[in-house]
């Protein structure tokens, strides 16, 4: 079946439920951008002139929402939590609407077993897969290895795993993280390292994600730049605990600023924030991105780490000053990284507006060193910047992006021939060419268990139609001689294993992506 655009959000609005603040939260945000998705739909589609894309059928598992995992964000919603993770979630779920896909969402280990009937006791996922892809977390990945069991592994290269910061292969790798001390109570899935998928482009070992933020025309950059107020700071910190101690910056800052906050208090103005600040309470989105539009000057105090906010604020014309961390923050030295997948050395609080946008728009800075932090400021108040956003984190940059990942990433997948016809032949059926490189990753009883064939007697022989199997028979055959590995066999006998490619029109020795 073909997927095609959608530009209308109302049956993905239906789809991802009530009765929590963090759903609320999604659902808005996903209205809130509904337009600016519409319109980045009509570019993707207009850029990838008519290409054939197959629609998948997605589950989506948001394992950190669901209550089995205790569910500590969606009280937090109003009240200065994280918000990254949903608004990372609420993108995620956008693009693959968007993009055309069949969704299931899960919020809960409940929803896991829809579907099934009574008593049967067991998962859906336990049986053939009904879906082309899962869309999880490291909590779901937790929640669907204790409902799945054994069954997870045959399902496995179907996963996708979001993960904020990243998993490197050390710690993924079971044997490896087993023997070199890189376990972690993340877990060691031994999944490809490009199934980790991120908020921001951390190390191409893992496969980046994201989300998207704000975009704005050409008349809206420069209504902005003429109504900035150059003595206008906005701190970035929506909990009080994250201004704590940082009285000292406050201080130079408001010599030259007027300081706004966005701290979330119940009655009474949070001890940490001084009477001078400004502070408007946390807002919702669309007040923020107001709020930022008017600021001059976004700061960072050093948390939280590589959150949405900073592209947000540069996105609205701000430019963000952060702070810069030597040593680097890692799991090696620092409490909130401890215990994470990665030993990324996090060389201020956000690598990426530091390494991958910087000056004019970010300017990072030793913040011990009072003379630098205050020159900081006075050069921010005489420098005009516009409003920025990188192509990867607009809707059509990450619709490209999902795009490409859901075509090529499965876009290499195993079939089964049917019996007397040819790699060849079952390649091309699915618009795809058979690759012989690949046979060696398919000769193997996973592959046949990735297929769900009931083997009898599994033997390696030479034979130039294996890796293949007989139905009827239930033998399976892999192959011992590699030199007979061959796209071009068929037998009346046997259905083939067939590792099959993308490949570009009118040049089909190579893959989509392979220049
Ligand atoms: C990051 O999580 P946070 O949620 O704390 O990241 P932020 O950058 O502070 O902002 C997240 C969103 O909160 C919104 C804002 C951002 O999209 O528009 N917001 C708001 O709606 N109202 C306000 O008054 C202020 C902000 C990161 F994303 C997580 O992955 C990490 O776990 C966490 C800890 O490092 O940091």
């Amino acid at each position: 079946q073909t997927a095609a655009f959608r530009t209308d959000l109302s049956s993905l609005l239906d789809l991802v439920g009530t009765g929590k603040e963090s759903l609320s939260f999604m659902k808005r945000r996903m209205r809130r951008l509904a337009s600016q998705w519409g319109m980045a739909a009509q570019r993707l589609h207009a850029k990838l002139r008519q290409r054939w894309r197959e629609q998948k059928k997605i589950l989506v598992h948001v394992g950190f929402l669901t209550e089995e995992s205790g569910d500590v964000f969606s009280p937090k919603v109003l009240k200065g939590g994280p918000l990254g993770e949903m608004v990372q979630w609420a993108d995620i779920l956008t693009a693959l609407h968007v993009l055309g896909h069949n969704l299931k969402i899960s919020m809960s280990v409940k929803e896991l077993y829809l579907g099934v009937p009574p008593g049967r006791g067991s998962c859906p996922l336990t049986g053939p897969l009904p879906f082309d892809l899962i869309y999880t977390d490291y909590h779901g990945m937790q929640q669907m290895k204790q409902h799945m069991g054994l069954s997870l592994k045959r399902h496995k290269c179907h996963i996708r795993v979001i993960d904020t910061f990243g998993t490197e292969p050390a710690y993924n790798h079971e044997d490896y993280a087993t023997l070199h001390g890189y376990r972690t109570n993340w877990g060691y899935w031994n999944l490809n390292s490009r199934q980790y998928m991120t908020m921001f482009p951390h190390t191409p070992d893992n496969s980046f994600m994201g989300f998207v933020s704000e975009e704005l025309n050409d008349t809206e950059k420069s209504s902005i730049m003429r109504n900035k107020v150059n003595n206008m700071a906005v701190v970035y910190g929506k909990e009080a605990s994250m201004w704590k101690g940082k009285e000292g910056f406050l201080q130079i800052l408001h010599r030259y600023m007027e300081v706004h906050g966005t701290v979330y208090y119940e009655t009474q103005r949070p001890p940490e924030v001084p009477a001078y600040v400004k502070n408007h309470g946390l807002l919702p989105q669309h007040e923020l991105q107001t709020l930022l539009r008017k600021a001059k000057l976004f700061i960072g105090f050093g948390f939280p780490y590589e959150g949405p906010a900073p592209l947000e604020a540069i996105a609205n014309g701000c430019i963000y000053l952060q702070p810069k961390f030597h040593p680097p923050h890692s799991s090696l030295n620092h409490e909130f990284f401890r215990g994470k997948p990665t030993s990324r050395e996090v060389s201020s609080q956000h690598p990426y507006a530091e390494q991958y946008i910087g000056r004019p728009h970010v300017m990072t800075v030793d913040y011990n060193n009072s003379q630098e932090f205050d020159s900081a400021i006075r050069e921010i108040m005489s420098t005009k910047v516009e409003p920025y956003l990188p192509y990867e984190y607009t809707c059509e940059g990450m619709l490209e992006r999902v795009h490409a990942y859901i075509q090529h990433q499965v876009g290499s997948p195993l079939l089964a021939s049917q019996e007397g016809q040819s790699c060849v032949e079952a390649c091309q059926r699915a618009n795809l060419v058979c690759e012989p490189a690949l046979f060696r990753f398919v000769n193997n009883r996973e592959a046949l268990r990735g297929l769900e064939v009931q083997c009898e007697v599994v033997e390696a022989e030479v034979n130039h139609v294996f890796p293949a199997f007989s139905v009827l028979r239930r033998e399976c055959g892999l192959q011992k001689d590699p030199l007979l590995y061959s796209c071009a066999g068929l037998s009346p006998k046997y259905r083939r294993l067939c590792p099959c490619r993308d490949y570009r029109r009118g040049q089909v020795a190579l893959c989509r992506d392979c220049l």
